[in-house]
C-alpha cells in the first residue's frame, strides 16, 4: 500500500468530438448525460468534466443546454461535483465557450496554451486565457489547468504569478492528442516535474494512453481522468460500454495497488471546491 491521497476520478462522458457514429453510447440529451453521470458515479467517479451537444450529436456551449444538463444530473448524483468545460469545440469564440460560466459552476476546466488538434488548432493565445479566467474568477469558479504540452505549464505558472488563476492549482496533464504531447510514462514524469510541489495534478490520456496513463497515475500518487470524450474502448479494439466502464476499470487498478477512491466530501478537500 502506498501512502498518498485517496483517488480522485473524473469521468469525461461526452466531449465534443467524439460522436455516437464511434461509440453509441456517447450521451447527448440531458437524460443521456443525467443516467451517465449516476452511473460514473456509483462506480467510484467524483467529478464529472461536462460538455453538452444539441439533440443531433452537434457539440454546443448554450447556456440553456448546460443549464438543462446540470439539472438533470444534480436530480441522479447530487454530490458529484460537476466540471464544465471552457474547452468546447476547436474553433468556438470564447464568448461562445464561456457560457456555462454564467451559471455559477463549481469547476471549470481552462487550457493554458494553443495546440494542434489532429488536423485542426486549438486556439488559446493569452488574451483568450486571460478572458476566460476573469470570467471563471467574477462568477467564482474553481479551474482546473488543462495542459495539453509542457509550455502549457509555464503558461499557467505565470497566469498564477499575475493573479490570473488563483492558488492551490491543481492540473489535468492531457497527453496523447495528435498534435501535442504524447502519452507515455515518461512525458507524466516530466510534466509532474515542473509543477510546484504543491499542486495537485491527475492524468488524462487520450486514445490508447487512456488505461496505461491512469495506472502510472496511480502508481505516482496522482488522480485520473477518464471516459468517452478522451477514448472509445475498454481494451484492444473492444469498444466501452459506456464512460462507467471505463471509471470502474480505474476502481479495479486502485483497489489493486491499494488505493482508496476519495468520497464525495474527500474528493471536495483535496481538489479544494468546498460544498455550497
Ligand atoms: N474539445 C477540445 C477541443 C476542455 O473541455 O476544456 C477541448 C476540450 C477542453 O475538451
Ligand atoms: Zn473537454
Amino acid at each position: 500500500m502506498i501512502e498518498r491521497e485517496p483517488l480522485v476520478i473524473t469521468a469525461a462522458i461526452c466531449g465534443a468530438e467524439t460522436m455516437k457514429s464511434s461509440n453509441p453510447a456517447v450521451p447527448y440529451t440531458a437524460a443521456e448525460l443525467a443516467a451517465e453521470a449516476a452511473r460514473c458515479f456509483e462506480e467510484g467517479a467524483r467529478v464529472i468534466h461536462l460538455h453538452v451537444r444539441r439533440p443531433d450529436g452537434t457539440p454546443t456551449q448554450d447556456r440553456d443546454t448546460f443549464q438543462a444538463a446540470i439539472e438533470a444530473i444534480r436530480r441522479v448524483a447530487p454530490d458529484v461535483i460537476i466540471q464544465t468545460s471552457t474547452g468546447g469545440a476547436v474553433g468556438m469564440t470564447v464568448d461562445e465557450r464561456t457560457q456555462p460560466l454564467e451559471l455559477k459552476p463549481e469547476f471549470c476546466t481552462l487550457t493554458t496554451g494553443t495546440c494542434n488538434f489532429g488536423d485542426e488548432v486549438f486556439e488559446n493565445s493569452f488574451p483568450m486565457i486571460r478572458s476566460i479566467a476573469a470570467k471563471a474568477n467574477v462568477n467564482g469558479v474553481r479551474m482546473e489547468i488543462e495542459a495539453f504540452d509542457a509550455g502549457f505549464v509555464d503558461n499557467a505558472l505565470r497566469l498564477a504569478k499575475e493573479g490570473v488563476i488563483p492558488a492551490p492549482l491543481h492540473f489535468d496533464f492531457v497527453l496523447g492528442v495528435p498534435g501535442a504531447m504524447t502519452g507515455t510514462d515518461d512525458r507524466l514524469d516530466f510534466m509532474r516535474s515542473i509543477i510546484p510541489p504543491e499542486a495537485t495534478w491527475m492524468v488524462a490520456g487520450v486514445g490508447r494512453f487512456e488505461l496505461s496513463l491512469a495506472a502510472a497515475a496511480i502508481a505516482r500518487g496522482g488522480h485520473v481522468r477518464v471516459g468517452l470524450e478522451d477514448n472509445s474502448f475498454i481494451s484492444r479494439g473492444v469498444l466501452a460500454k459506456g464512460s462507467w466502464e471505463l471509471v470502474a476499470e480505474v476502481r479495479k487498478m486502485a483497489d489493486a495497488a491499494g488505493v482508496p477512491v476519495a468520497t464525495p466530501e474527500q474528493a471536495r478537500r483535496i481538489l479544494s471546491i468546498p460544498r455550497r
